[in-house]
């Protein structure tokens, strides 16, 4: 079986079971005037892990893995928006209105988009999903079944908000997961450092994590 070096020990998967997520490379979170910056975030970290991500998403796609991208966004009418997510904070914008990449958050204007250098390629797929994890109100855990996946290596952001939240639903179901390290960012540096963490510790209570470079050559 390969194998991924990776802690809290060594990741197994059989081959043609493995899959990849991509979450919410959006430039709603990458780029200034989106989501992430109208919540006071600084996006240049996230913006610094796009060419990891290109890599990440090479090596996948010379694999032939199952790719699949998520975008985190609602119905032009918020009809998907529960009034809790609608209002929570006191963001510069909030979701719906009208910003310099269209309006925040919704799905079709050019901010939910993905960011042109990680565009998904035909025969690819792409989720669009109303919360902060892909499971919750979509049709993953079917999508995966019915490719035969049972294993995940997991890259996007936000590491301890969309990107755990979705390694958390998958674990719950049954499906063995990697994060790679270098392929997630926070807008929070400590965060990101204790989702790892989180994730790896207890013997994996959550999933595995490592480095792109400890990627690549198993697949
Ligand atoms: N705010 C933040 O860190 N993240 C999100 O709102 N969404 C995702 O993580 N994609």
């Amino acid at each position: 079986m390969p194998v991924i070096d990776a802690q809290p020990y060594a990741f197994e998967f059989p081959a043609g079971k493995l899959g990849l997520i991509v979450i919410d490379m959006q430039r709603d979170f990458v780029e200034p005037g989106g989501f992430g910056a109208t919540l006071g975030n600084d996006v240049r970290p996230i913006a610094a892990i796009v060419p990891t991500v290109r890599r990440l998403l090479d090596g996948a796609r010379a694999a032939r893995l199952p790719i699949i991208h998520t975008r985190e966004c609602h119905r032009p009418d918020l009809s998907d928006c529960p009034p809790a997510k609608l209002t929570r904070g006191k963001p510069s914008l909030r979701i719906g209105d009208p910003g310099p990449m269209g309006r925040i958050l919704i799905s079709g204007e050019p901010g939910a988009d993905i960011v042109p250098e990680l565009a998904a390629l035909p025969g690819e797929i792409v989720l669009d999903k109303p919360g902060k994890g892909a499971f919750h109100a979509t049709s993953l855990n079917k999508m995966l079944t019915d490719l035969g996946i049972t294993h995940l290596l997991f890259a996007g952001v936000t590491t301890e908000v969309c990107v755990q939240t979705t390694m958390r639903e998958a674990n719950d179901r049954g499906y063995e997961c990697l994060l790679v390290e270098d392929c997630t960012e926070s807008y929070f540096p400590e965060f990101k450092r204790a989702a790892l963490d989180m994730i790896r510790a207890q013997g994996a209570i959550v999933g595995w994590t490592a480095p792109l470079a400890k990627v690549l050559p198993a697949l």
